[in-house]
């Protein structure tokens, strides 16, 4: 089927991602900063789908470890086919005057610089083939600005500025772009957000039925299966009950 290659794999929608493209017949390049997940998903996908699995162990935010890791995988695995730009967080939800500056700098390197790194290092391999599919999963935060969601839904605004402006500059190089905003998904989001206090996040799913990771995933890989002449540039998918970042009708 080709190579995908999957950022912030080792949770959530990456993870969904990464089984549902290796159950395709995909070959998986799988990344985050936690290496037993990567090492247990290896395992996983190996066993289940018989997928030949790369799993790379970096920091997105970290320049230096993308281009040494990611510029220096092997020859074959360098033809890319999908890029799924997936790393992200939110850290926090605080007015703009309270908001933590560690924060802010967490969702800005993470959300923003690192989809930029690793999108600099994969594009010259595309461009090179002229085909590939970029995927950047952006947010309906990125649609509409919730309150307390301030630097957050900036950088998912960011996400949607940039895919714009990678379709066109990669028009000529035939690489599609397509950005994924989806609403409220079940995962370690909320988690990361509330920094480890469960009862918040349990709070946040609770009155609805929110997506689930697969959701999300046969998504993503439902706008890779289209004809190659057939580009899905902007999705907007959010659970039932929710109509924009904002407005969820919980009950
Ligand atoms: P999870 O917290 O479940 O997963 C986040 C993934 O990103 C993990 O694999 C994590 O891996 C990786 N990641 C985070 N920071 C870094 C980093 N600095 N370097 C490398 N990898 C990193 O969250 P989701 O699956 O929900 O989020 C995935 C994406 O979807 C994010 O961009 C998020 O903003 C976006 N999104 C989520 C929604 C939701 O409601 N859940 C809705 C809309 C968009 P590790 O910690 O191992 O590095
Ligand atoms: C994640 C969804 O609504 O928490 O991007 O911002 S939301």
């Amino acid at each position: 089927m080709g190579i995908v290659l999957i950022t912030g794999a080792t949770a959530g929608l990456g993870q969904a991602c990464a089984a549902t493209f290796a159950a395709k017949g995909y070959d998986v390049i799988i990344t985050g900063r936690r290496k037993d997940r990567l090492d247990a998903l290896q395992t996983q996908l190996t066993q289940e789908y018989g997928a030949n699995v790369l799993p790379l162990h970096f920091d997105v935010r970290d320049e230096a470890a993308v281009k040494a890791v990611l510029g220096n995988i092997p020859e074959e695995w360098k033809k890319i086919d999908v890029l799924i730009n997936n790393a992200g967080l939110a850290a926090g939800l605080s007015t703009i005057d309270e908001g933590d500056t560690s924060d802010w700098d967490a969702m800005i390197d993470t959300n923003v610089k690192g989809l930029l790194y690793v999108s600099h290092t994969v594009i010259p391999w595309m461009r090179s083939r002229t085909t590939g599919h970029i995927i950047n999963i952006g947010s309906t935060a990125a649609k509409h600005v919730y309150a307390k969601g301030n630097v957050y839904c900036a950088t998912k605004a960011a996400v949607d500025a940039i895919s714009q402006g990678m379709r066109i500059d990669l028009l000529s190089y035939r690489i599609k772009v397509t950005a994924i905003h989806p609403g409220a998904a079940e995962t370690e989001f909320s988690l990361i957000r509330f920094k480890g206090d469960e009862a918040k996040a349990k709070e946040v799913y609770k009155g609805f039925i929110p997506l689930s990771p697969q959701d999300v995933a046969d998504v993503v890989f439902y706008c890779t299966s289209l004809p190659p002449h057939v580009c899905i540039n902007d999705l907007v998918l959010t659970p039932l009950q929710q109509a924009n970042a904002y407005y969820t009708d919980k009950n």
